[in-house]
């Protein structure tokens, strides 16, 4: 696997004649200006790559210049700095998935920031204030761009972190490649209209059913992300005994067995895994979803074992989200539903140029120039619980920008008080989510199945 590392994508940015990267001062904090890091130069690429046997597959999209987009490190509570590059013949920005950044960062064309055209730049900095898994995509033609690539996972850092004695990450995802490995149409609207477009090749970290070493014995973390633009999947682990830590960023409340655990796209687990003592032993993380259950990703057992024990992992911190004041909470409701109204007009940000889905029975495909009324004006530092209803045969991973929620309850079964940024709303579920308007700007709220996304299911908030 090739990795881009910091100094390979710093040095890309120097053969593409982009000197002297430096950005504007961080502002004050405290009465002395913060020391504005380097920023690391992510630069859109359109490669050659081999993705399934039977060639290489062009026109994939990726940030720096050789496989797939870097993993971010970044470390809780210190800034952090990105100048997107856009080298590919398409406007784009990023959006910096499940980080409360603040609202001129978070990579919406038209609602915060203006497109990034070819041959242009944008600089990105803040801090994340959360520790935990989280990932990068582009906010614009995001089925075309994301679909061919542009989608990488980002680790937040926390000194406090307990200590393990490996750590992989798997960034999970499809493509829709022909028999030629090439790219065949990114959606099929029948499709788009009902569960999204499946790809048909399935990889974690751009690889088909990849093979890590890990210490025999040892505790392993285990970061994965959903990054796909339409699977969700239902987790298991094999051969090890794995207890689910985090899930979207934050500590799981009380950990549990993966057993068949449904996520969908945008969504993050992290696993903490005992390797097997023996030497050899295989553990693997499958999707046992569906007719076409799968094989992502195997680790190895090596060496002699550690003897370590799952039960030596401490708690992960919890993040500094706000607890909601249910006493004083405002409801919003929203409902989720199918729409045939309003075919969308088309816009250079990926019109799907349908209209199958609604939020409050408003079609909205997002990141367009034209946008629809906000679903409501919050006060900053008030409480909201959204209760939100689907009522749509299909599941949606629903994602709130800016600012993290707390599952409360729902009609259909036994929630864990989790604090995440994307729920996955089941066919009939009714789902309680509340949170503190505690970020001001315009703030997406959308179906992260992206043929839902871009054919009408979604919308935003505004905190003023
Ligand atoms: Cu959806």
């Amino acid at each position: 696997m090739t990795l881009f590392t910091r100094r390979g994508l710093l040095k890309t940015a120097a053969l593409a004649g982009i000197g002297g990267v430096g950005i504007p001062a961080m502002g004050r904090l405290g009465g002395w200006a913060a020391a504005a890091p380097e920023p690391m130069v992510l630069q859109t690429a359109k490669i050659q790559t081999k993705l399934m046997d039977g060639g290489l597959t062009r026109d994939v999209l990726t940030y720096g210049n050789a496989g797939m987009p870097p993993v971010l490190r970044m470390k809780k509570g210190e800034p952090f700095a990105a100048r997107l590059v856009n080298a590919i013949d398409d406007p784009t920005t990023i959006h910096w998935h499940g980080i409360r950044v603040p609202n001129k960062m978070d990579g919406v064309p038209f609602l915060v920031q203006p497109y990034v055209y070819t041959g242009d730049h944008f600089d990105y900095v803040f801090t994340p204030p959360d520790a935990g898994t989280f990932w990068y995509h582009p906010h614009c033609n995001t089925l075309e761009q994301m679909g061919h690539g542009l989608t990488g996972v980002i680790v937040v850092e926390n000194p406090g972190d307990p200590k393990f004695d490996a750590e992989f990450v798997l960034n999970l995802r499809d493509w829709r490649l022909g028999d030629d490995a090439q790219f065949i149409d990114q959606f099929r609207p029948r499709d788009a209209a009902r569960t999204g477009t499946y790809g048909t090749v399935r990889t974690a970290n751009w690889l088909d059913q990849p093979q890590y070493d890990a210490p025999a014995g040892g505790l392993v973390r285990l970061r994965v992300a959903i990054t796909d633009v339409t699977r969700i999947y239902a987790f298991r682990v094999d051969g090890a005994e794995a207890t689910v830590m985090a899930l979207d960023g934050n500590p799981v409340p009380e950990r549990f067995s993966p057993d068949a655990l449904l996520l969908g796209p945008g969504q993050r687990m992290e696993l903490a895994i005992r390797m097997p003592d023996d030497e050899g032993a295989i553990v693997s993380l499958r999707d046992v979803r569906g007719t076409k259950p799968k094989i992502l990703a195997n680790l190895r057992a090596t060496g002699g074992s550690l003897k370590r024990d799952v039960r030596d992992i401490a708690p992960l911190e919890a993040n500094p989200v706000k607890e909601v004041d249910l006493t004083a909470a405002q409801h919003i409701s929203l409902a989720l539903s199918a729409t045939a109204e309003n075919v969308p007009s088309d816009g250079i940000c990926g019109s799907l140029g349908y209209s199958f889905w609604a939020i409050n029975k408003v079609p909205w495909p997002g990141d367009t120039p034209d946008p629809t009324a906000p679903l409501a004006e919050l006060k900053l530092g008030k409480s909201y619980v959204i209760d939100m209803e689907n009522l749509t045969p299909q599941s949606h991973p629903m994602h709130l920008h800016g600012m993290s929620f707390k599952v409360l309850s729902s009609s259909t079964r036994q929630v864990q008080p989790l604090i995440s940024d994307t729920y996955l709303i089941q066919p009939n579920e009714k789902v309680q989510l509340g949170f503190v308007a505690d970020n001001p700007g315009d703030w997406l709220l959308h179906c992260h199945i992206i043929e839902h996304q871009k054919s009408g299911m979604t919308s935003y908030v505004r905190v003023v």
